[in-house]
């Protein structure tokens, strides 16, 4: 094996990993917004990843501050935006600080996940 032909192959091996890599399903943004606030109750959570999810193995969980869950609907994906997961929320929440803990698994079938918080109101 000459060297350059070593190089090309390791190189072809780091191209390959690497495109694995950004395969995953990353949180770019979500509805309530990451950190942000809203005026009033959604009726959705809203989660756009990097990649197309699967809804079946992909969630959220939604929790106040003072710790109640919230329940929520089944999660979908957006007919028109396979990379956004679609999760409805059960109730009216209350003016305040909320936890979104969200999992998914993407259309390579790798997992992913992690959580932000909003708030309702001012
Ligand atoms: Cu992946």
């Amino acid at each position: 094996m000459t060297s350059s032909f070593r190089i090309g192959l390791m190189a072809a091996a780091f191209a390959l990993a690497s495109q694995s890599a950004q395969a995953h399903a990353l949180l770019e943004s979500a509805s309530p917004p990451v950190g942000g606030s809203v005026a009033n109750s959604p009726s959705q959570i809203r989660l756009t990843f990097s990649e197309d999810v699967v809804p079946q193995f992909s969630g959220a969980q939604l929790a106040a501050e003072a710790g109640a869950a919230i329940p929520l609907g089944r999660p979908s994906v957006d007919p028109a935006d396979r990379k956004t997961l679609v999760v409805p929320i059960g109730r009216e929440l209350a003016a305040g600080r909320y936890k979104v803990s969200w999992r998914a698994v993407s259309v390579d079938t790798h997992r992913t996940e992690g959580s932000f918080s909003f708030t309702v109101g001012r």
